[in-house]
């Protein structure tokens, strides 16, 4: 398919809404993309034409519900080329599949064993990995980062040993956009028998992960960053892991037989789906995916790499502003700051223009306290983004710096 920025732009309609009298610029597409029609028009369908409670109900309505749902989890397993649709587990966000992963771990690990998490995470991939360490005595390690933003091979290989557990590491930073080498992460990771879980919660809108290839254990991801609705995400796990770890919930769904003397639990994909799961989105996000196929992976790679050099362009034109996350390998998303001014005060200024951005710390305090920093303003950029929108964003930056200094 061509790529028509103007076709692509009709696909969202949020994109046409003016914010406090301006156009909206929505470059803070790492807290959340939009949502094209298809994806608005799908949630309607579903209530409008086949609401029902599913994996229980004989009944017809029951019945395709079930099915869409299924047929969801099909359309994702082939996204990602997972081996089996039972490795693929709706999950409501990158959040819930990590503490599923490392709720699961705590009757794997011993004190003395280890856990390597990278300088680069979100909170939500540091924090449930902490609570593990709490629970079983085994220790946390952190692969360190160098000034660009990327991680230390070399520190990464040395930390290393047959003590490391599990190695957990996003595919690309939220806070800094880097893309972290993964594939090489894995294999030195199975090369001293340590699972390894992928965050990939920021790459599924930039790139089409293949998790056979990359051959990690886990990759986690959220729909809502993906065109999907809020509330529904994926675990991606090896069969034989999913297999090995316990159930994260105990409820209806999850189970073969209950008695008050002993439960045995449903095979893969349900063991970890207890209750009733967020039907409707969870269908939709097969809806998200066929989407993001009709652009074309390849199409959305072009449009963001020359958006991420255009800004990059623009916004260094502005004495006193530097940017934080200068990796080889980035995707689209500028962090920055200018000096002598807190980024809240920025992106209060620029809120009145109507671009909408992320300033403070990206839930990865961690990042800012290597660069000690309080925070800094985050332009994160979509395929749907314009290089105009990047030019109304470089004067209102322009601008809000001439009445802050
Ligand atoms: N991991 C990474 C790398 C993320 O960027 C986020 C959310 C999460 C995990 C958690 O995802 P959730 O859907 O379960 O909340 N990141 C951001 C962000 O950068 N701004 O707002 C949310």
């Amino acid at each position: 398919m061509s790529f028509n920025i103007k076709d692509i732009r009709a696909d969202f309609p949020i994109l046409s809404q003016k914010i406090n009298g301006k156009p909206l610029v929505y470059f803070d597409n790492g807290a959340t993309s939009q949502k094209p029609q298809v994806v608005i028009d799908a949630i309607s369908k579903y209530y409008q034409e086949i609401n029902a409670n599913i994996h229980r109900g004989v009944h017809t309505l029951s019945q395709l519900a079930t099915d869409a749902y299924e047929a969801s989890r099909n359309k994702i397993k082939n996204h990602i080329n997972a081996k089996f649709a039972h490795e693929v587990i709706f999950t409501s966000g990158t959040t819930h599949g990590i503490n599923l992963v490392a709720n699961g771990f705590a009757s794997l690990l011993k004190p003395g064993d280890e856990v390597l998490v990278s300088a680069l995470e979100h909170h939500s991939n540091i924090v449930p990995w902490q609570m593990l360490c709490e629970r079983t005595g085994a220790t946390l390690k952190v692969i360190p980062m160098n000034e660009n933003g990327e991680l230390i091979l070399s520190e990464f290989d040395k930390l290393l040993s047959e003590k490391t557990k599990i190695v957990t590491v996003n595919h690309i930073s939220n806070a800094l956009g880097t893309i972290n080498p993964i594939k090489y992460m894995i294999d030195k990771a199975h090369q001293v028998g340590a699972a390894i879980l992928i965050d990939g919660a920021q790459a599924v809108s930039h790139l089409k992960p293949n998790v056979q290839e990359l051959d990690c254990d886990f990759y986690a991801f959220s729909g809502h960053k993906m065109f999907a609705p809020t509330g529904t995400g994926i675990l991606y796990g090896k069969e034989a892991w999913l297999n090995k770890l316990p159930p994260y919930q105990g409820g209806g769904e999850m189970i073969k037989e209950v008695t008050f003397e002993k439960t045995t639990y449903a095979d893969l994909p349900h063991k970890f789906e207890a209750g009733t799961p967020n039907i409707a989105d969870g269908i939709v996000l097969g809806t998200a995916v066929d989407y993001i196929n009709s652009i074309g992976i390849e199409n959305i790679q072009e449009q963001e790499k020359e958006l991420l050099e255009y800004g990059t362009q623009r916004l260094l034109e502005i004495e006193g502003l530097r940017i934080f996350g200068t990796a080889a390998a980035k995707t689209s998303v500028i962090s920055f700051n200018i000096e002598g001014i807190h980024p809240y005060d920025i992106g209060t200024i620029i809120d009145k223009l109507g671009i909408a951005v992320r300033t403070g710390h990206h839930c990865a305090q961690p990042i800012m306290n290597f660069y000690n920093i309080p925070g800094t303003i985050r332009a994160s950029f979509a395929f749907y983004n314009t290089k105009e929108e990047i030019d109304v964003m470089v004067e209102a930056v322009k601008k809000a710096k001439l009445m802050l200094s």
